[in-house]
């Protein structure tokens, strides 16, 4: 049918930009150490019965130690560019500008040259999802103050490190922050909101903190450094159960509205939330749970994004005609839905230049054979070729997603994301290549898949 086009061969165009993802938290481990304040999954990882077995970032792969190994495996891998996140308690260790903690300065200053040593672009996460405990305490995303404090924050590491990086990710996922932490509580801080107004206040004020951020880069440092800055935003690919008809195609419209629309609407069009949405929320109880935009602010978040940034992993509409359940639950392999992703964000938004900040699968054991992850790599990679050179999107880079296995939030380390394995068990940490990161580095040699490789076809049975 439709959905199992042949393979694409093809190279993506020249100065396309390969990269690969981590996150502070999910990486550094460190949690206590030379001045660094908690943040909220400190404090969620360290309440019993919040994560599978009560596991903990309090080490994770000890890259706060590691400086120069996670270089190296960046290295290896031969990207363009290596996405990681700051840890905003680590640099301010009660959120706000009245204490710097140098150390943690010191350490992204390290991890940043030692990047650009080997002419690797860092490409810099402001908030991937460690707020400052200190924060919280105050209200957290739900007290209009956090904007400020969010702002001081990103003009500090503007300020820092902008003479070197010049590409800047505010928020990753607002989404999964919002609907996880704010609404059905399994992510940190585990606010379990009933009737459900918190995501949204939560929402209103990232997009606020968000919009005043770019204003701020923008106005004081993007004439001097040349960088770019923009949001991640992510969704799963919601397929029409039949695509020939109307209120189906609807249906599933709606659906990336109110994940991504949510987000991508103020920001990429009027400053304000779809229609959609508005009426969805507005229509199903009084008062409306939805907050409202001034005027003023409108003007203010409109056009507050250099490119598009996406995380895509998977689609929905049960059930996908042959998606292969992956690790964790919520991933099932659709690689054809990120062309369609693509596709739809390029009309939505009128043919903005998008970058892939993440994509990857995990699997639920440590194995260093990791075929599944390179047939996933192979199919969604190509999918991705397919919109960029058939169909017209602007896409400028991919990222991968993760350099190597992580603290999988709630899911502790069941879950591997990684294209080098962790042992998890040796003090140590020692990184193992996967298959899958070879895979990945023929990939990126290759610039995608020049018609030479025709004889390498896909062996995994992927739709
Ligand atoms: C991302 N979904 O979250 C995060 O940015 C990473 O920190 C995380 O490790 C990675 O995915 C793997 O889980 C997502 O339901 C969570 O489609 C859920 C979805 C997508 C992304």
């Amino acid at each position: 049918a439709r959905e199992r086009d042949e393979f694409h061969y093809g190279t993506f165009p020249e100065g396309f930009k390969w990269s690969v993802s981590t996150s502070a938290y999910q990486i550094e481990g460190g949690w206590n150490v030379d001045g660094k304040g908690e943040s909220i999954w400190d404090t969620f990882s360290h309440t019993p019965g919040k994560r599978a077995n009560n596991e903990t970032g309090d080490i994770a792969c000890d890259s706060y130690h590691k400086v120069k190994e996670d270089v190296n495996l960046v290295k290896m891998l031969g990207v363009q560019q290596y996405r990681f996140s700051i840890s905003w308690s680590r640099i301010f260790p009660d959120g706000t500008t009245s204490y710097v903690n140098q150390a943690g300065v010191d350490y992204y200053n390290s991890l940043i040259d030692s990047l650009l040593k080997i002419g690797v672009e860092p490409v810099v996460t402001l908030y991937h999802w460690d707020l400052p405990q200190a924060l919280e305490d105050v209200g957290g995303l739900l007290n209009e103050t956090v904007v400020d404090r969010f702002n001081e924050y990103a003009d500090f590491c503007f300020k820092t490190f902008g003479n070197r990086v010049k590409f800047w990710i505010t928020f990753n996922e607002p989404y999964v922050i919002t609907w996880l932490g704010y609404g059905i509580g399994v992510f940190a801080p585990g606010i379990n909101s009933s009737p459900g107004e918190a995501p949204y206040q939560a929402a209103h004020n990232i997009i606020k903190a968000h919009a005043k951020a770019y204003r701020t880069y923008k106005k004081f440092y993007k004439g001097k450094q040349g960088g770019r800055i923009g949001m991640t935003m992510s969704t799963e690919w919601a397929e029409p159960k039949d695509p020939n008809n109307p209120s189906d195609v609807e249906a599933a419209d709606r659906v990336i509205q109110s994940i991504l629309g949510w987000f991508a609407h103020p920001i990429f069009k009027n400053g304000d939330y779809p229609e959609v949405v508005k009426k969805q929320v507005n229509e199903r109880r009084t008062p409306s749970r939805l907050p409202v935009f001034t005027d003023a602010e409108k003007v203010e978040i409109a056009g507050t994004a250099d490119f598009f940034a996406i995380n895509g992993y998977t689609s929905r509409l049960e059930p996908i005609p042959g998606a292969i359940q992956a690790t964790p639950d919520w991933l099932k392999i659709v690689p054809w839905g990120m062309r369609r992703l693509l596709n739809w964000l390029d009309r939505e938004y009128g043919h903005p230049t998008v970058y892939i900040t993440e994509n990857g699968v995990g699997t639920s054991d440590a194995t260093v054979d990791d075929q599944i992850r390179v047939n996933f790599y192979k199919a969604y990679i190509n999918e991705a070729l397919k919109a960029q050179q058939l169909d017209g999107v602007d896409l400028q880079g991919y990222t991968a997603w993760s350099l190597m296995d992580n603290f999988e939030w709630n899911s502790g380390y069941g879950p591997r994301f990684g294209l080098f394995e962790v042992d998890f068990n040796d003090a140590m940490r020692p990184r193992t290549p996967k298959r899958s990161s070879i895979y990945y580095n023929q990939l990126i040699r290759n610039n995608g898949f020049p018609p030479l490789q025709r004889d390498e076809r896909i062996t995994g049975d992927f739709p």
